[in-house]
């Protein structure tokens, strides 16, 4: 056997055996495993946690505004006010939208935004109040760490107090994004108005001290090197260590279509799966990893689930940010589309809340298989 087999299966053995893997070992199964090798450790690290189900919620994204005042470089979907295609929902667009979300089976709605030059911070106490008063029992999971810290700087108030309003005013989770890479000399290059990586860790760890759980992501795929992403998931280890308040991670594959940085081209279907895999290895303090299907396409998804993954997000319903940057998925699937996806993988589809708790009431479509 080679050394670099001898050290795979050493780091392998370690990992399968409850150890922590660090950064050189990631760095060295990253550049040196093949895809399979990655795979089947990825896979055998969730079967052991989660066995063979999947998970998907039926969930519906609001996107309140694409106005944004950063212009992040890989962003297609922002516009400045007054730009053609820039769009503004009021509050009684949104709640027109979604009027029909219990008929759907819709438990979740998904909100996100840009940052708006002119709207209050009052507006998005209100936004949430709507939809607890018209939606009480669909869970609201809004606003990244990136609208938090927007917010306490136009409302001229503390994040912790802006999370404490938040919260009373309905939201139950936070959604994950705005984390891209947190290397500063990335971020700097790809979105340099945004808050640093310590900025969004900071918010974070203040949302779980609320009791507010939160998801994580990474945007990968650009100009970010290996040792970037093993570094972003290394503070997000290590912030998962001290608050346990992350439900998931979510790898988000870059969409170069209408971006400033298009001539990057877009991510493998090699590097989407080796990158869920070494997060599942990596990550051995998150319960959950998430394909988001939107991102990587519905087939890359479903072969993900070999992959250490156990979580398929959502029926979205119409998805605008990785669209508006040539996402060639759907845009949104119907409930029988995605359980099928996971049957056809040999996997058990399982309905879930926002919170990762099973939903015990099993549609009649069971999907094909
Ligand atoms: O923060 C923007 C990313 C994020 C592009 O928490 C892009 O459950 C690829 O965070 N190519 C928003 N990505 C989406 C997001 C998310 C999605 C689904 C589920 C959850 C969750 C969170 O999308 C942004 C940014 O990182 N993004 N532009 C692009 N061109
Ligand atoms: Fe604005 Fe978010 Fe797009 Fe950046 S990624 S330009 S913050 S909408």
């Amino acid at each position: 056997m080679t050394t670099i087999a001898t050290e795979i299966n050493r780091i392998a053995e370690k990992r399968l055996q409850g150890g922590r893997i660090c950064l050189a070992e990631a760095l060295f199964l990253y550049q040196e495993a093949d895809l399979f090798t990655l795979g089947e450790l990825a896979n055998q690290l969730n079967q052991a946690i989660n066995g063979t189900t999947v998970f998907y919620n039926i969930n519906h994204h609001i996107n309140p505004t694409n106005i944004c005042v950063n212009q992040c470089r890989f962003c297609a979907y922002s516009k400045l006010e007054g730009e053609d295609g820039a769009y503004e929902q009021s509050i009684d667009d949104i709640l027109e939208e979604v009027k029909s979300a219990e008929a759907q089976g819709i438990t979740e709605f998904h909100i996100v935004g840009g940052l708006h030059p002119h709207r209050p911070f009052s507006y998005y106490l209100e936004l949430l109040r709507s939809l607890r008063k018209a939606h009480p029992g669909i869970i609201l999971k809004a606003f990244t760490a990136v609208e938090i810290e927007y917010f306490s700087r136009i409302a001229k108030l503390p994040v912790r107090e802006i999370l404490i309003q938040l919260k009373e005013a309905g939201l139950q989770a936070m959604p994950g994004g705005g984390a891209e890479i947190f290397a500063p000399a990335v971020r700097n290059r790809i979105c340099p108005e945004k808050i640093s990586g310590d900025a969004w860790l900071d918010i974070m760890a203040v949302a779980h001290e609320l009791e507010i759980p939160t998801n994580a992501t990474m945007l990968y795929g650009h100009i970010e090197t290996i040792a970037d992403r093993l570094d972003h998931m290394e503070q997000l280890r290590q912030l998962q260590d001290r608050t346990g308040g992350f439900q998931v991670f979510i790898p988000l594959a870059f969409h170069a279509t209408n971006t400033e940085i298009r001539k990057l081209g877009e991510t493998s279907g090699i590097d989407d799966l080796k990158t869920l895999a070494m997060a599942r290895i990596f990550l051995d303090n998150f319960r959950h990893l998430k394909a988001y299907w939107i991102m990587l396409g519905e087939k890359i998804a479903q072969v993900g689930l070999h992959f250490g993954v156990n979580d398929l997000d959502g029926t979205v319903v119409k998805e605008r940010i990785t669209h508006a940057a040539g996402a060639k998925s759907a845009k949104g699937h119907d409930e029988f589309y995605i359980r099928n996806l996971i049957s056809r993988a040999g996997r058990q589809p399982q309905e879930r809340d926002t919170f990762y708790q099973p939903l015990l009431h099993p549609r009649q479509q069971t999907g094909k298989s």
